[in-house]
């Protein structure tokens, strides 16, 4: 299997502050067109900042005037790998990782988001939009298949039929449409995006941590179970998040009539 080229040039940037860690695609030249490297260092980096204690909320934007327009179709002749191989060793790892990861991942969709790279800005857990950004699903337009997730989040958040549309005719979707369509939480001006993006991560990164990792947890499997199964398995977790200090902190923060403090240590 293809390993991450070396670079002078990081394709991913990270930076952290107040709980807050940033991971940047950083191909700004090619609207942040996915290479390999990107692509396996970004999992890589989510998974570090899973595990890193001092990382509560993840941000994942792009570089320059583009979010991501998915695959660098420069870097697909001569390729070593099949279509399916190369989805199971980059993109599906990516969104997994996305998806099971237990903190919070916001996109902050800055620019165009193409092809896999609108599925991976419709794979945070809350999506962020600058004014001018846009999403394409672009796959059509090289005669592929709608890949990394788009063909299960689309339709969950548009229906079938205008997630066939959109596939379809690959037209673009600003950010009005993207609010009223659900693809997008909230949309912010281009001139203070990073601003508001790192202002809204940090409300989310002083909320009970733990809390909103069972909850990431039971939402998602709620997407593909009963309601008997999703109640057994709120009565589970139930147990967990009450059985961990940030409850207690909550309901004697209550009690005291004081802002809960989550962000220290049991
Ligand atoms: O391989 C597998 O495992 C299968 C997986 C597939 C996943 C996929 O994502 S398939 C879809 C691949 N992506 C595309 O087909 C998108 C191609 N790009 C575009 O359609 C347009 O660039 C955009 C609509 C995204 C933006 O258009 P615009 O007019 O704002 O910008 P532009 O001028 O087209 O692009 C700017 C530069 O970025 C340009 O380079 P240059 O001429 O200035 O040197 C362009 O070539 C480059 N660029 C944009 N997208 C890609 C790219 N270079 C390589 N790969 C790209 N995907």
């Amino acid at each position: 299997m293809t390993q991450p080229a070396p670079s002078s040039d990081p394709v991913i940037l990270s930076r952290t502050q107040a709980g807050v860690r940033t991971l940047t695609l950083n191909r700004p030249d090619k609207l942040n067109a996915a290479n390999d490297a990107l692509l396996l260092t970004l999992t890589a980096e989510l998974q570090a900042a899973g595990q890193d204690p001092a990382v509560r909320v993840v941000v994942v934007t792009g570089a320059g005037r583009g979010f991501c327009a998915g695959q660098d179709l420069g870097d697909v002749a001569g390729r070593d790998m099949t279509f399916t191989e190369h989805l199971q060793h980059t993109y599906n790892p990516l969104i997994r990782t996305i998806r099971g990861l237990d903190k919070p991942v916001l996109t902050a969709v800055n620019g165009v988001a193409a092809g896999a790279g609108a599925s991976l800005a419709l794979a945070g857990d809350i999506r962020l939009w600058a004014r001018s950004a846009s999403l394409i699903e672009v796959f059509s337009n090289i005669a592929l298949v709608p890949d990394s997730g788009s063909t299960w989040f689309l339709p969950r958040l548009v229906g079938y039929h205008r997630a066939f549309e959109l596939m379809a005719l690959a037209e673009k979707v600003g950010a009005e449409d993207a609010l009223r369509l659900g693809l997008c939480e909230h949309v912010f001006p281009d001139e203070t995006f990073g601003e508001e993006v790192q202002r809204y991560a940090e409300r989310l990164a002083a909320r009970p941590l733990h809390a909103l990792a069972l909850t990431k947890r039971a939402l998602q499997a709620a997407l593909s179970s009963t309601l008997d199964q999703a109640l057994d398995l709120e009565a589970e977790l139930q147990q967990l998040a009450g059985d961990h200090w940030e409850h207690e902190e909550g309901v004697t923060a209550f009690r005291a009539r004081r802002a809960p403090d989550f962000r220290r240590e049991g």
